[in-house]
């Protein structure tokens, strides 16, 4: 498909997308928040995409909502509305995708860009990158799923802290409070992330996006509704092919070649 606003390439099973606003330090306009949003749901339908890399093109990661745009549109515009037809979607159409997604943080993430980066399931940042929850300089609340998210990442405190400081958290403290996975050289950030992904790829993707989809339900119900929801999955994937092939590669003692099936 043909996006304007970001690029996307697809290798090794991995779909790279990349936020392309440069000018804007990857803010996010209409446009952009559409093509993102398709993107991850093509992702989801491509049985070749196994697993997601995002990431920004130029120094930031994304600074967010594009306050330009808002302010050339002012008058009509309701920020509510802005949220459900747009961010919302965004962010579910991430969480909801059945497979690995990372975060490549090369610089700034802020404002909705923070949330994007949250919405993945691993980060990776450069020791450039930095993560602002920058919504209460411009009088609002955290929103496209931060307030969900970030206490879930962090702990209540901690997010409660970025929020209403507005504070730049630097990649080293933000992975001392496990808000990323792991902080890399910036020159070699696109290799390292290229390595989780493509792991990732090669893994067994039923059982990688079942998981996601028993963490994300466990935020929400209790131990003994988790061991139930569990039973109901692994039903699922003790019928899968890679399933059959990991037992077949443990007992021939060799390593397993998993097809995501
Ligand atoms: C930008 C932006 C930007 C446009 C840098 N927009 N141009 C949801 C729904 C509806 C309404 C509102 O919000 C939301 C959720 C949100 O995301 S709220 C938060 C929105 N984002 C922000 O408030 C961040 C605004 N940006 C900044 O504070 C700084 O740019 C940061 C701290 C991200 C980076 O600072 P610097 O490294 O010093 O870069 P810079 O400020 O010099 O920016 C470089 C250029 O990028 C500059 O353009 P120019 O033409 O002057 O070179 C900025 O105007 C532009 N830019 N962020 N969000």
């Amino acid at each position: 498909m043909a996006y304007k606003t970001i690029k996307t390439e697809l290798a090794h099973n991995v779909l790279t997308i990349t936020l392309n606003r440069p000018e804007s330090l990857n803010a996010f306009n209409n446009e952009m928040i559409g093509e993102v949003t398709s993107a991850f749901k093509q992702a989801g339908k491509d049985k070749e995409t196994r697993a997601v890399v995002i990431t920004g093109t130029g120094r930031a990661f994304s600074s967010g909502q594009d306050l330009k745009e808002i302010n050339e549109r002012q008058e009509e515009f309701s920020i509510g509305r802005h949220l459900r037809l747009g961010y919302n979607k965004l962010i579910l159409a991430m969480v909801t995708l059945e497979k690995p997604v990372i975060a490549a943080v090369n610089g700034v993430a802020a404002g909705a860009g923070c949330s994007v980066a949250l919405a993945a399931d691993i980060r990776i940042a450069s020791e450039k990158a930095s993560f602002i929850q920058i919504f209460s300089r411009v009088g609002l609340i955290p929103d496209s799923g931060s307030t969900w998210l970030l206490p879930r990442l962090i702990g209540y405190a901690r997010a409660y802290e970025m929020a209403v400081t507005s504070d730049r958290i630097s990649a080293k403290k933000a992975h001392s409070w496990g808000l990323v996975n792991e902080v890399t050289p910036h020159d070699q950030l696109v290799e390292i992330v290229g390595g989780w992904a493509r792991t990732l790829a090669t893994g067994p993707t039923l059982a990688f996006g079942l998981t996601k989809r028993a963490m994300y339900r466990g935020f929400n119900q209790s131990l003994v509704q988790s061991l139930d929801y569990e039973s109901q999955l692994q039903e699922l994937t003790g019928r899968s092919e890679d399933f059959k092939e990991g037992i077949q590669a443990f007992v021939e003692k060799r390593d397993a070649l998993f097809e995501g099936r």
